[in-house]
């Protein structure tokens, strides 16, 4: 979290972090198309629309008559040699947004990209409020939410959000709840 007394704003930092091509630049272009933000959404994408390094954008939230807290929004792409990306990425982050893929046959990819998370990210600040989001349940031949525990012994303590982010299901209320979980998480 970033206090700028001058500029009364908080910052504070959620990551979108996943497999490749779970859906993480989806589900952050429809929140900010949401919010009617989406001309602030920076998305370097190559010619075939797959993300290069990352997407990002602020989210601003007025706090009474003059705070503001801003939700810098980031997500790092999943593919493997951008590791060294992803890491960069995750530093200084106040909460996090696992994006998994529904679909059967792809669950090796979340196992492989919830490790990489646990090895960094959540070994190294036990507190770091983190969600799932299950993602392209509108599809066949998919996980159900225990199932998906099942796959990364996840327990209850993690929340997992049942989401189409091509349709926006669930992705403003793990959003919401992310939010207020990272404010409360950083002031304590
Ligand atoms: N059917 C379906 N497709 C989705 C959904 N979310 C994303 N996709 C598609 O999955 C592909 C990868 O999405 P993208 O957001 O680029 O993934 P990223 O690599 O995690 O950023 C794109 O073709 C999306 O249109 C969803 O909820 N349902
Ligand atoms: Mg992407």
């Amino acid at each position: 979290m970033i206090i700028d007394y001058d500029k009364r704003t908080v910052g504070i930092k959620i990551v979108f972090f996943g497999p490749a091509m779970s859906g993480k630049t989806t589900t952050i272009k429809w929140l900010f198309h949401e919010m009617d933000l989406i001309e602030e959404l920076t998305s370097i994408e190559n010619s075939a629309g797959r993300t290069m390094f990352m997407d990002f954008g602020i989210i601003p939230f007025r706090m009474g008559d003059d705070w503001t807290i801003n939700a810098h929004v980031w997500s790092a792409t999943g593919q493997d040699f951008y590791k060294s990306t992803r890491d960069v990425i995750l530093v200084g982050a106040d909460g996090i947004i696992f994006v998994a893929d529904a679909q059967m046959h792809l669950q090796d990819e979340n196992v492989e990209s919830w490790y990489e998370l646990a090895e960094t990210a959540l070994e190294a600040d036990e507190s770091l409020p983190i969600a799932i989001f299950l993602n392209k349940t509108d599809l066949p031949n998919i996980v159900n939410e225990t199932q998906l525990r099942m796959v990364l012994e996840v327990d209850e303590s993690i929340p997992v959000f049942i989401g189409i982010a091509s349709h926006g299901k669930n992705v403003l209320e793990i959003f919401q709840w992310m939010f207020q979980k990272a404010v409360k998480t950083a002031v304590t």
